[in-house]
């Protein structure tokens, strides 16, 4: 009798066990396809926000205008870097690339999909990245070329929160 009772409990641990390991298999196929409509579908429906920024400026000036930018996380856009100065620039913001999710960035004729870190922008270039942001933070943005940071060419970033 004792025998018995723990052979239909164990059978019904097992049962219980099988049913949990379902849901869990149920809702991770549930789950997965939200998440994955979140990024490629309602995202990409937003019409995104459109922010410019240059790089240096007529005057050869070693700045961005603006140097401070914000977003706020969960909304699309479209940051339009241009450079008008003579010479060339990069607009270096790694850890800010690393918390925003790229879709793509234009320059020219070319579009480019997949993670972006840093942009070199030559002479009169102009490129369009269009992203996300994601995870709210302080994040700077600098040029690399030699000088330019320190003679001021540095800037801000903060991605706010949406709530
Ligand atoms: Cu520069």
């Amino acid at each position: 009798m004792i025998r018995f009772i723990a052979k239909v409990s164990l059978q019904l641990l097992q049962c219980m066990y099988l049913t949990v390991v379902l849901l869990l298999c149920f809702s991770l196929i549930i789950t997965s396809p939200v998440l994955a409509a979140n990024y490629s579908g309602d995202l990409l429906k937003q019409t995104p926000t459109e922010v410019t920024v240059s790089l240096g400026n007529a005057a050869n000036e070693l700045k961005f205008e603006p140097n401070h930018l914000e977003f706020v996380a969960g909304k699309r856009y479209t940051l339009r870097l241009v450079n008008p100065s003579a010479q060339k620039h990069y607009f270096t913001a790694k850890d800010f690339a690393d918390n925003i999710w790229t879709q793509k960035v234009e320059a020219g004729k070319v579009e480019v999909k997949g993670a972006i870190h840093e942009l070199e922008l030559k002479p009169g270039a102009e490129a369009e990245w269009v992203f996300v942001a994601l995870k709210p933070g302080k994040y700077s943005l600098r040029c690399p070329i030699p000088g330019h940071a320190e003679a001021g060419m540095t800037g801000d970033i903060a991605i706010n929160s949406g709530q």
